[in-house]
């Protein structure tokens, strides 16, 4: 420990502390905007890039960089100080004299840390007027649009994609008043190893990364004559969405949601959640039929779009083990536009689907070209959270107002075992209530995995059914899941299933959800929120969801069989 004076208060802190970690612990504000520390996640980014939370340091010539300058026995700092205040006063207009100032129409708006910090500090004017550094903005991806115009250089995206994905698809370019972040060679993001996870979007203080807005599309579905449109809400949402509208997070506002999007004017409002009980008919089937035939294991999910995308850049020696499963929303809009369309007497080629979901990476996977059924595609328009969060606020609709409303049926009819896939664990664990009733034909004393559970990047359980010890492993963000990746081409697996989700948390902490800057608490309240709706479910086992039951039973056929296989299922790519 060492002694630290902070504006005349004395207090001992740990040697290996920052200035700006010693302040924190007298509750002393200091602002910052490079700086983010998720140590949880393994990202700490500590460029000191923005100069924005400078200090004084008796002795010292020059401000310190608070977020980087490591403390010592008897070190005297004034937070506080005239000096400081203008210097960072002047650190956040230089970056702003060249940023543009489009702030009124940019999708940052209200959002953007460099407008807030600007806000703070009393910046009122720009003395500073020049050349500014313009670029083009890359639009070739589905998911992401990114504007290096708007980069103020801080480096969380290159950090966050470093070295908590471990994609390495962005990095400084060139030098000087050119420097730039993004992928190298200035390749466009689509020709390159992104993953489209969106955990740099998550991250970034500015505009500069940001969802491809899809709203106006919807829009327009809405508005289109002779049209059904249907839209489906991912589990996720559910427990995120109120944060937009001043919400505790976790608060489990599935009724409101529901209300809204029958406000908006869909036509029949359904659940992802019932195509995750498809998923897992269709996932325990293979993987109880890959255990019998001890091959290809150890089997790993395959609902998340980045992960899929990763391992095919970065594992494409180990293709023939993910589940060739559809995603649940992929799953559901083949069946909406192959059963449900039918059943209605609707044209297929009149149908819109549209997916709400917490992630960017499925704009991408819906325009994946193998994930259609006859020529139709399975899903045609996906927005985020946010994005939804966006339409509602633009209709006017007093979403806190709302009255409860029930999906439409079928495809909302759902079980506890689907709502947690949103998670981090909750698919292996829905999968395990299935193939442990399907494998043993006993009904499961507890349906609660509880070891599965948690947001240790890294979690491994065995799980006894009947005679079979079935060795499970858990992993969320990509790097961790490189790590199960790298051991398994080794050989040195032991693993008889996997599950593989790309965000930190799972799809609660998505790319696409209200932005929580990676803080593991607001994780940690939506994955509550997730858990309590599976408690309060009746049904918590996907082969007891009725509709599901039913759909084998009218049109499916089996999990496995022909049709299933058609419409489900898919291929991977190197
Ligand atoms: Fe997920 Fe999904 S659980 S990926 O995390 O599997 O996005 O919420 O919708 O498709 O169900 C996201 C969330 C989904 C899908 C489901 C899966
Ligand atoms: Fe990296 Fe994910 Fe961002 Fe792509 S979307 S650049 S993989 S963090």
């Amino acid at each position: 420990m060492v002694n630290v004076t902070i504006n005349n208060k004395t207090i001992q802190v740990p040697e290996d502390y920052t200035i700006l970690q010693a302040a924190e612990t007298l509750n002393i504000k200091i602002p910052t905007l490079c700086h983010l520390d998720l140590h949880n996640i393994k990202m700490v980014n500590k460029v000191a890039s923005c100069r924005a939370c400078v200090v004084e340091v008796e002795g010292r010539r020059n401000l310190a960089p608070s977020c980087s300058t490591p403390v010592f026995e008897g070190m005297k700092i004034k937070t506080d100080s005239l000096r400081a205040i203008r210097a960072r006063r002047t650190m956040v207009e230089l970056l702003i004299s060249d940023h543009p100032k489009d702030c009124l129409v940019c999708l940052k708006n209200g959002e953007c840390e460099l407008q807030s910090i600007s806000h703070d500090l009393g910046v009122k004017q720009i003395r500073f007027e020049g050349e500014m550094s313009t670029y083009p903005v890359d639009m070739t991806s589905k998911a992401i649009y990114r504007d290096s115009s708007k980069c103020i250089l801080c480096r969380r995206c290159e950090t966050m994609c470093n070295d908590v994905q471990t994609v390495h698809a962005l990095s400084g370019l060139d030098r000087g008043f050119g420097t730039v972040v993004g992928p190298a060679f200035h390749a466009p993001l689509n020709e390159t190893v992104c993953t489209f996870c969106g955990q740099c979007v998550a991250v970034c203080p500015t505009g500069a990364l940001v969802e491809v807005d899809n709203v106006p599309k919807v829009w327009r579905a809405l508005e289109e004559k002779g049209k059904t449109v249907v839209v489906q809400v991912a589990p996720a949402v559910r427990v995120a969405i109120g944060e937009l509208f001043g919400m505790e997070p976790g608060t489990v506002v599935t009724g409101k949601l529901v209300s809204a999007l029958k406000n908006l004017g869909f036509d029949y409002v359904f659940d992802t959640d019932f195509a995750a009980d498809l998923t897992i008919m269709e996932e325990a089937h293979e993987m109880i039929e890959r255990i019998k035939e001890n091959k290809n294991l150890p089997i790993l999910t395959s609902c998340c779009p980045a992960w899929v995308k990763f391992f095919e850049h970065q594992f494409p020696d180990l293709l023939d083990i993910p589940s060739t499963c559809k995603s649940p929303h992929e799953m559901f809009g083949a069946v909406t536009k192959h059963y449900f369309a039918q059943k209605m007497g609707i044209p297929e080629k009149d149908m819109i689907v549209v997916s709400v979901m917490p992630c960017v990476a499925k704009k991408y996977e819906a325009e994946r070209p193998e994930l259609e059924f006859g020529g139709v595609k399975d899903v045609d328009i996906v927005i985020t959270t946010r994005e939804l969060g966006r339409m509602i606020k633009e209709a006017g609709i007093n979403f806190n107002m709302l009255d409860d409303e029930e999906y439409d049926n079928p495809l909302g009819e759902s079980t506890g075992a689907a709502v947690i896939f949103g998670t981090t664990g909750g698919v292996i664990e829905a999968a395990l209530r299935t193939a442990a009733e399907m494998i043993t034909g006993n009904e499961l004393e507890s349906v609660d995995f509880h070891a599965v559970r948690g947001l240790a990047g890294l979690r491994e359980a065995q799980v006894q059914v009947g005679d079979l010890t079935l060795n499970i492993a858990v992993a969320h963000g990509l790097g961790n899941a490189r790590t199960l990746l790298e051991s398994i081409r080794r050989g040195e697996s032991k693993y008889h299933a996997i599950e593989i989700m790309a965000c930190p948390g799972g799809c609660i902490g998505g790319g696409g959800q209200p932005y929580h800057h990676g803080n593991l608490e607001i994780l940690r309240q939506r994955a509550a929120g997730i858990y309590a709706i599976d408690e309060n479910f009746t049904i918590r086992k996907s082969h007891e969801n009725p509709a599901i039951q039913e759909l084998y039973a009218k049109f499916l056929g089996e999990p496995g069989g022909e049709l299933s296989h058609k419409l489900l299922h898919t291929s991977y790519f190197e």
